[in-house]
């Protein structure tokens, strides 16, 4: 695999027109675990939140699944993947695909968190598009729209 890799780096270009065969797809997916844990500034309550998270970049897809606890029983929260470390301005700004698109899916990823009577959601989301390298996290959002909670993913 290490010389495939070198490989693909190097000649990229040319192996886009040389497809997998069907069904084989899953094995090249690039898997990127992270963890929620919480912001301890700008919150108010007394939230513990936890969870894991799981971005996968497909051939030309990136999908993000995740299970958060602690929040608020039979709450709604937003979601999203975000352009920075959670250590870098909270998370930076909304990942764009087209910086220059529209700040919504599909040309952003977004999860949508909805609390059972114990706190706890899942969600699943899925992107047309390959994320970018570089310091990435997935926030969720207080109703009220402030950042509780971030789990760093660091896509290479
Ligand atoms: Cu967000």
């Amino acid at each position: 695999m290490r010389f495939k890799t070198g490989l693909i780096a190097v000649c990229g270009v040319f192996l886009v027109g040389v497809s997998a065969p069907a069904g084989t797809a899953s094995s090249t997916n690039q898997v990127v675990k992270g963890r929620f844990s919480e912001f301890s500034a700008g919150i108010d309550r007394d939230f513990d939140i936890w969870g894991p998270v799981r971005l996968t970049i497909g051939e030309d897809w990136t999908s993000v699944r995740a299970n958060a606890k602690g929040l608020e029983p039979s709450t709604t929260y937003t979601s999203h993947l975000h352009e920075s470390a959670c250590s870098d301005a909270d998370g930076g700004g909304h990942y764009k695909n087209d910086p220059a698109g529209p700040p919504a899916p599909p040309n952003e990823l977004w999860l949508m968190f909805h609390a059972n009577s114990a706190g706890s959601a899942h969600d699943s989301s899925s992107a047309p598009w390959v994320v970018r390298d570089g310091a990435r996290s997935v926030v969720i959002h207080d109703t009220d729209g402030a950042r509780i909670a971030c789990a760093d993913l660091f896509v290479e």
